[in-house]
């Protein structure tokens, strides 16, 4: 009994030092009564939706403008974002020198955009398509990069490719 007293005041001692905030009695507790491990469990990586607001000139040449259904798919330094399709229903898009805008939602932000690569389908009558440039501006950081092509996405035109690898320097 008078042990069981003893140690109950031993524990009551150290507790009431703790809680005074002494460093040497919390150095023997602790000695005593180590604190659970670190949680080692990776923390979990939190993805925040980025809005691309996407602009598409399509060149003021003879038959510039296409019906065909037209892609974009876009790389930066944290990744690359799915295929889109740019369509505004109900409304007639890429026609010559017409600027048309979009917007993309990736899940996460991409970084600093290194290019993009847009193409179509081929899609209806005489479906080749001049593109002007391809202007891709991230709503949250307002940040934004242009992308010049002034090629044809077409087969009976210059190289006959109907998808465009664009960088900041080169359409190809
Ligand atoms: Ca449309």
């Amino acid at each position: 009994m008078k042990r069981k007293c003893l140690k109950l005041l031993m524990i009551l001692f150290f507790v009431l030092i703790i809680l005074t905030g002494c460093d040497f009695a919390q150095k023997i507790y602790y000695g005593i009564f180590p604190t659970s491990p670190p949680n080692d469990q990776p923390t979990p990586v939190v993805l925040e939706p980025v809005k691309y607001e996407v602009t598409v000139h399509t060149a003021d040449v003879l038959y510039a403008g296409t019906n065909a259904d037209v892609f974009i798919t876009i790389y930066g330094s944290e990744g690359q974002s799915e295929k889109f399709q740019l369509d505004k229903p109900g409304y007639n898009d890429f026609e010559r020198n017409n600027t048309d805008l979009y917007s993309v939602t990736t899940p996460d932000d991409l970084g600093n955009l290194s290019h993009v690569r847009i193409e179509h389908n081929d899609k209806g009558m005489a479906s080749g398509w001049k593109l002007d440039y391809v202007n891709v501006r991230n709503t949250k950081t307002d940040m934004a990069w242009f992308f010049q092509c002034k090629r044809w996405l077409a087969k009976d035109e210059e190289d006959g490719k109907i998808q465009r690898t664009i960088t900041l320097e080169s359409c190809k």
